[in-house]
Formats: structure tokens, sequence, C-alpha cells
């Protein structure tokens, strides 16, 4: 009998009599969770089949390749995960183009989506710019992209705060870029993918759409779909599409889903994560069921709500309102900056994080808005009503400030809405 017991399965024992320490972290990020109100865009509520699936005997397995071409033996079940999750993703966003659901993240999925449109060092990229709405991957300059390659950033306009695709295409036309990124992390108006594709055409680029952020939107049909348009699309899963943290790279046609295989393994990635490609089809599962379509329906409608009652209070809202799941507030229009938002919402029980606005006169480390997002406060359950309660708890605090006795208010109104709606 083993007199390891860590490994005794005779008795298995829980976290919390293994490493009482780490367990007690667990716990706090747990308590921390169920009593803050969660607003950071890019997260979400996994839910406890994603988890146990990520928990399971499959995070044990090397399985370095592809289903049926495998490094390692033993592999016939996590074969059939991968597959499962390859089919679910495509079904989940209803096309025939081939998926490689192996990428560890989105910076890695991006990675491999660039290698893969053949880029090599020095050739150029055209992608939104950071400050406006981008993502580091899309050629910031301490990113790989920014160092690897040459890039030119599109924004958006200063009066609109969406992007002018007469001008991108004057800009691409000038640019030549090899490779054209549609995509942002902080962009709330719909992308017009369509329009893109036309640009990248125009100009010979290869079309890489990044649809990170809105994917459960294109999944449940609330944002139009890249298919069809893109040579290449990139997701994370974690995000609206609420799985386990990952990647995942979709690509037209054969000979570029082999070539995003090789990129992501053995080009960028040893062994794939098989315990994550499991929670991936899980999540994958879930989002394809009619429930799912109604929770991210209530995710726009709440972002959309929420950005409403702000604009009703008087603060700035970047592009007027939301299409989406997200949207940036401006906070120096009533002199407050991101930091100190992010900062003094952080003491009353709100999680947002500061963000620069487009053509923000701020440094990043203090910025002149806060992003916020509705997909995890809508996975534990608030909808449009509980999205205009918030809109008010962060307008209180906001004005509060310096105000110990309102601010502390402020906390007991978070603590209790919190306390109404339990995350699991
Ligand atoms: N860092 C993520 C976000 O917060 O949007 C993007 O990868």
């Amino acid at each position: 009998m083993s007199t390891d017991t860590t490994l005794n399965h005779t008795a298995p024992q829980n976290l919390a009599t293994i490493d009482p320490e780490m367990a007690a972290i667990v716990q706090a990020e747990f308590d921390r969770q169920q009593h803050t109100i969660e607003l950071i865009a890019s997260e979400n509520l996994a839910s406890t089949a994603v988890m146990e699936a990520q928990g399971s005997v499959l995070t044990n397995k090397y399985a370095e390749g592809y289903p049926g071409r495998r490094y390692y033996g033993g592999c016939e079940e996590v074969d059939k995960a991968e597959e499962l999750a390859k089919k679910r993703a495509q079904a989940l966003f209803k096309t025939d183009y081939y998926v490689n659901v192996q990428a560890h993240s989105g910076s890695q999925a991006n990675n491999a989506a660039y290698l893969a449109a053949g880029m090599t060092p020095g050739d150029r990229v055209l992608g939104m710019s950071l400050d406006h709405g981008g993502h580091l991957t899309h050629g910031f300059r301490l990113n790989f992209s920014g160092r690897d390659y040459e890039t030119a950033a599109y924004g958006v306009e200063r009066d609109t705060g969406a992007i002018d695709y007469d001008k991108l295409a004057a800009q691409a036309k000038e640019f030549k870029p090899k490779l054209l990124i549609a995509g942002a992390s902080n962009y709330s108006r719909v992308i017009d993918f369509e329009r893109f594709a036309a640009i990248a055409k125009d100009v010979g680029a290869v079309l890489l759409v990044d649809m990170a952020h809105i994917a459960g939107l294109v999944a449940a049909g609330l944002h139009p779909s890249p298919f069809g348009h893109a040579d290449l699309v990139t997701t994370t899963t974690h995000k609206t599409l609420r799985g386990p943290r990952g990647g995942m790279v979709f690509a037209r046609d054969l000979e570029l889903q082999k070539k995003v295989n090789s990129r992501v393994f053995p080009g960028l990635q040893g062994g794939p994560l098989m315990h994550v490609i499991a929670a991936k089809a899980v999540a994958f599962g879930e989002a394809l069921k009619p429930e799912y379509a109604t929770y991210m329906k209530r995710v726009q409608d709440s972002a959309s709500a929420m950005a409403d009652r702000f604009i009703e209070q008087g603060w700035q809202v970047v592009s007027g309102g939301t299409d989406n799941h997200l949207f940036s507030l401006n906070v120096m229009s009533q002199g407050v900056t991101g930091k100190e938002a992010e900062d003094l919402l952080h003491s009353v029980g709100i999680t947002v994080n500061k963000n620069l606005i487009p053509y923000d006169e701020q440094p990043a480390q203090t910025a002149s808005g806060i992003r916020i997002g509705t997909p995890a406060v809508c996975s534990r359950g608030f909808g449009v009503s509980e999205a205009v309660q918030i809109a008010d708890l962060i307008d209180r605090a906001l004005k509060a400030r310096g105000d110990a006795a309102a601010l502390e208010a402020v906390g007991k109104d978070v603590r209790a809405l919190c306390d109404r709606f339990p995350i699991y």
C-alpha cells in the first residue's frame, strides 16, 4: 500500500487536507469573486462542469501531435476529447473552417496565425492601435508583433469613437500590409468584417480576425460573423465563451490549416493541455444550448442599459454607447483619472480596469477611462435591472470621493447585491 499520502486513491484527500495554505488562498479568491461585482470585460465565470473537466486526469497525459498522429502512446481517449472540441467549435460558429484547439492562449493563437500567414521578420502588419482599443498582439511595440514586424496602426475617429473604413482603406493602400488584423480588446461597435475583407483583398493582405472579445456574440448570432470573410480567425475561450483559459485558430482552407497546425505544434508549443482542451469541448457544448444565446443577449442588453444610464448621469461613454458586451467610460469627463476610479471602485467591491481612451492625454498608468463589461455579472444572474443599479453604484462611488461614510454605504449596497446572486 502506498505511504504517499498525496496519492492515496483508497482515501482521496482534498486540497484543504493536503495543502491548507493554498486551500486558504483558493477559498479567499472564491470569497472575493462572490463578494465583488466583476466588470472586467475579458473575465467570466466558467461552469463547474468546465472546471471539472479542467481538473480531471487528462492533465496527466502527454499528447504532442494531433489526433491519430501523436508522438506518445495511450492517446486514444484524449484524441476523442480533441475531436469533440473541434467538432463543437465548428458547430458553434456554424463554419466549415478548419480549427486548431491546442493554442494555450489568445497570444499563442495570434502568434501561430501570423506565422501561418507567412509573416517573416520585417513583414508589415496593420492592426488596431492599443490606445484605441486594439490588443498587444496586434502590433504593440513591446510585444512579439511589434518587435518582429514592421507595424502601422489604425484607430477610431475622435468624434464618433468608431473606425472610419474609408480612412482605413486609404491607410492600407499606402502601407501595403502583408497581414491586416480586425478585432479589438476594447471597441464597443460592430466590426464590419465584410469591409475588412474587401480592404485586405484590395491590397493583397491576409485577413486575420481576432474575435476573442466578441466570440460569444458571434456564436449567439448577435454580432456579424467573420467566417466567410477572414482567412484566419483566432479567439480565446475564456471570455464571452465562458470556457477554460485558452485559445484556438480557425483557417479558411486546408493548406492554411496545415500551416496553422505546424506553427502551433511543433512551431510554438510542445504538449497540448488535454485537460484544457476537454474543458473547451465542455464549454462549447454548453454554448451550443439555447440558454447560452439567451445569456449572451442579456450580456448585450445589460451593457447597453448600463452605458445609457451613465450617459443619463452625465458621464461620457466612448462612441456614445455599445453594440456588444463592453464600453469605456471616460471618467476624466468628470475629473477622475482611470487609476483613481479603479482604486475607488475596488474599495467598494467593484472590479474594473483603468483603460486608455482614444486620444487620451493621460499616460497608460493613469489613463482617462475605465473599461466595463457585463459577461461575468450576467453569468451570476444579473440582468438589465442590476446593470442599471451598478451604474448608479459606480456613479455614487465616483461622486463620493473623500466621503468615507458615503463610500461605506455604497460598499454595503454592493455586498447586498452580490449576496442575492451566488456565483456558484
Ligand atoms: N487582456 C485581455 C483583455 O483584458 O481584454 C485581452 O487579451
